[in-house]
């Protein structure tokens, strides 16, 4: 028995590797969210560390306990590239790609899984509370606790659950269901997802529910949803600095000074209606409903994923389409498309948000979006309007955006114009509505409120 008495398992390690000996920290949410709790309780975070065929021993980092699991060539194949994101994400976000079911997928994911368990069996103090992440360890929950009968187990799922009919395709559903029935409390994004799994417990295993409680047998296991968020004080704070806010100006000035300026900023992802979002601009500026010089859009595309077919047939639509645009409606010395596949920092992000007049938001599903939630922390000045799709989970608690249907093309032309041409007054009554929501529903809130929920389960 190991001596983390806070485990948190999640596929990666918080932390990007320098050089030999040298680690940073990731960007992104989760380890701010996590930092604090870690160095509260003498937390440990087991993971994958990002390269193949490598054993790490345990080492400490920032006053985290990191705990390295390791991938083969192989494991990241069919684990991680197959059954996790040519299996599970398609099949998750409505099928909006074919999801892959390969037996080869399958085999190494419930492997990986069952090494993710047994380290974590063995990092766990007696009695710790383990918090398991997401759609790459649905079955850890169980096999943890066959190991582990004495620990406390929660798992929170950061993407959508899909409804009833589209998870029935999949040919191992009923393990992935007992695998998540190991857990003392089952957390998802929204409480629609909180339902669709309840629903699914009783026709595919028999367990009844009652309220939040799925009756398993000897235990009970607690069903809810929370929310994440973002860290609302760090970026406010961030965006308060005059060379975040002088940047913010500069990129304003590099653009050309436009009219307005439209904001993008996505993982490179088939999910995130990047295609829809670039359709609907070609078409306002293809009817002359923009001018080129009255709005410039910029599309951050992080790369992702790049060995996944699916990505690579992606990245090269958006890039045809990209040109397609710039070449049609671009004049010499102005493109009405910034298109940038690469990753900024967080300080160069702050200031992209600060000077998007418009903040597009237009997944076709999507677990909850932090970036809607970052650029809403982000817009102290209560300037910006946030068009945000209805398929995102923070549809629900943003409700004052301007809400889309990335499906429906005209609707969205109609939103962006109306989000581009609307009044200061209503963008301020919007943008206070929405940061109120947001700062008091931050990241902090959410890990408390799932920590809590798990140790009173
Ligand atoms: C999954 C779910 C859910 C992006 N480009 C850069 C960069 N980012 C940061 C953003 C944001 C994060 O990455 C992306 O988070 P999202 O929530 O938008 O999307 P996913 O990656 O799909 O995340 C999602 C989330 O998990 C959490 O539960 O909300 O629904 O799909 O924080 O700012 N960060 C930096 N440079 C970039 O170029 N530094």
């Amino acid at each position: 028995m190991g001596s983390s008495s806070f485990l948190i398992v999640a596929n990666r390690l918080p932390v990007d590797r320098v050089d030999d000996s040298a680690w940073r920290r990731s960007p992104g949410g989760l380890v701010t969210a996590f930092a604090p709790l870690m160095r509260r309780r003498e937390g440990g975070w087991l993971g994958w560390a990002g390269s193949a065929d490598e054993k790490i021993d345990p080492f400490d980092h920032d006053g985290m306990h990191l705990v390295p699991v390791p991938l083969s060539a192989e494991d990241i194949e069919l684990y991680y590239e197959g059954f996790s994101n040519s299996t599970l994400w398609p099949l998750y976000h409505d099928v909006i790609a074919p999801p892959v079911y390969d037996r080869t997928f399958w085999e190494a994911y419930r492997r990986v899984n069952e090494r993710f368990a047994e380290a974590a069996a063995e990092a766990a103090a007696p009695g710790a509370v383990v918090w398991i992440q997401d759609y790459q360890l649905q079955l850890v929950p169980a096999l943890l606790r066959a190991l582990r009968p004495d620990l406390r187990i929660g798992f929170f799922l950061h993407i959508p659950f899909p409804p009833s009919e589209l998870f029935h395709q999949l040919p191992w559903r009923k393990e992935i269901v007992k695998g998540l029935l190991g857990a003392d409390l089952v957390g998802f994004q929204r409480p629609g997802a909180a339902s669709n799994f309840k629903r699914l417990c009783r026709r595919l295993v028999g367990y009844g529910f009652q309220g939040n409680a799925i009756f398993a047998g000897e235990r009970t296991v607690r069903v809810q949803s929370f929310p994440i968020s973002v860290d609302f004080g760090e970026l406010d704070e961030l965006v308060r600095r005059p060379e975040v806010v002088a940047r913010a100006k500069r990129i304003r000035e590099e653009l050309g000074d436009p009219g307005k300026i439209l904001l993008g900023v996505d993982r490179l992802d088939y999910t995130k209606g990047i295609g829809q979002r670039l359709g609907a601009f070609g078409e306002l500026l293809a009817e002359g409903s923009i001018e080129p010089g009255d709005a410039v859009l910029v599309q951050i595309a992080t790369p992702s994923r790049e060995q996944v077919e699916q990505y690579r047939l992606l990245r090269d639509d958006i890039e045809l389409q990209v040109g397609r645009i710039n070449g049609e409606h671009g004049l010499l010395g102005a493109q009405p498309v910034r298109y940038m596949h690469s990753s900024y920092g967080r300080e160069e992000l702050a200031a992209l948000y600060l000077a998007a007049d418009v903040m597009v938001v237009t997944p076709l599903r999507d677990g909850m979006n932090l970036v809607a939630k970052e650029y809403v922390a982000c817009r102290r000045d209560l300037r910006g309007a946030l068009v945000l799709s209805e398929f995102a989970g923070a549809a629900d608690e943003l409700r004052q955006a301007f809400l889309v249907n990335p499906y429906d093309i005209d609707g969205m032309k109609n939103v962006l114009l109306a989000a581009m041409h609307a009044e200061p007054g209503d963008l301020m009554r919007r943008m206070r509505a929405m940061r109120r929501r947001v700062s008091l529903h931050d990241v902090d809130r959410w890990a408390t409120g799932f920590l809590s929920a798990l140790e009173g389960a």
